[in-house]
């Protein structure tokens, strides 16, 4: 694990950062990217913001998102110009495959920081700080930023801040630690207005979304004497609601809201080929344990994985004994 001191010095010797992510972002990895992206500009850098899709409409509301780039072809023409004046850095991603399609691209960049808080990282990149007991990679970052002597300007903070709150279901999971709130009463002072992210991450879907959420809680399961708690979203679901996969965030937390459930599984059917399951724990079963079975991660509370060639019907018959004698 790379000490503070290396993790600093790798940033103040590039003037020329690529910053990467995981693949879905969330509103960690989106605002994590982001609040770096205004810091490093803060301090004279050139950074290359990517994605491989454009940023969802959940999190368009934060400044900087007309910056991130999804072209390869740029990409390559700014590590070319860059003559080797260049550090790439991935927030929030606890696997080389999570980078995406692109990742092999990414990670020739050398010298390569990881910054990040999954549970089950798996060690990538060259200089890897990996905390594991973090609220988010947007603390992470907060952090980095103080040690490295930058002020926070307004619009970093509100990135920041968006990525905390949402790692940390706003400030619910165990994760959230008196430094969380620190961090968090700081971003306040800096101009951000809480309500305001708030409104604009939760008070802001389509009738659509709605409308999706009822076909997806109409399709709920219940296992294990109530103790497992299984939802599914399939592609026909989203084009009878004009709806996203995208819009399916949160919806996970209402099953898992219920008084008996221990893990609620959410099943999405990602495409004609293959399923990705989310999972969301309370109390003691551990879900990167069983997530890595299946060749997933994640955190203890929550984890994740991808199958192929398998129905959801299949892929729910396999994890729910899993499940099952993980909770024993
Ligand atoms: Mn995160």
């Amino acid at each position: 694990m790379a000490t503070p001191e290396q993790v600093q010095a790798a940033i103040q010797q590039a003037d020329n950062l690529v910053l990467a992510t995981h693949i879905n972002p969330d509103g960690d990895a989106i605002g994590s990217l982001l609040g770096m992206m205004h810091i490093l500009q803060g301090m004279g850098k050139k950074v290359f913001a990517y994605l491989e899709e454009p940023v969802s409409p959940l999190y368009r509301f934060l400044t900087g998102c007309g910056h991130i780039q999804t072209d390869l072809g740029a990409l390559a023409d700014f590590v070319d110009k860059a003559q080797g004046n260049i550090l790439g850095v991935a927030l929030d991603c606890g696997d080389r495959q999570r980078l995406g399609k692109n990742g092999p691209h990414l990670l020739q960049i050398q010298p390569f920081l990881v910054i990040d808080h999954h549970q089950g990282n798996n060690g990538f990149g060259g200089i890897a700080w990996v905390e594991p007991g973090r609220s988010s990679t947007g603390e992470m970052v907060y952090d980095l930023a103080r040690s490295l002597g930058r002020e926070i300007t307004t619009e970093a903070a509100e990135c920041l801040y968006a990525a905390i709150t949402t790692d940390t279901g706003s400030f619910k999971y165990e994760s959230t630690s008196a430094h969380t709130m620190q961090v968090v009463s700081d971003l306040i002072a800096c101009g951000v207005q809480p309500a305001v992210i708030c409104s604009n991450l939760y008070d802001n879907y389509t009738l659509g979304r709605l409308h999706l959420l009822q076909e997806v809680l109409a399709g709920l399961e219940m296992y294990h004497k109530d103790r497992i708690a299984v939802i599914r979203v399939t592609r026909n679901m989203l084009e009878r609601t004009f709806t996203t996969m995208e819009d399916t965030e949160h919806f996970i937390n209402l099953p898992r809201s219920v008084r008996s459930v221990r893990v609620a599984v959410f099943i999405k059917e990602a495409d004609q080929h293959s399923v990705s399951v989310s999972m969301r724990a309370k109390g003691k079963c551990d879900v990167a344990a069983v997530a890595a079975k299946l060749g997933g991660g994640g955190h203890k509370n929550a984890s994740g994985f991808r199958c192929h060639n398998k129905s959801i019907d299949e892929v729910r018959d396999l994890l729910v004994p899993l499940l099952q004698q993980a909770m024993a």
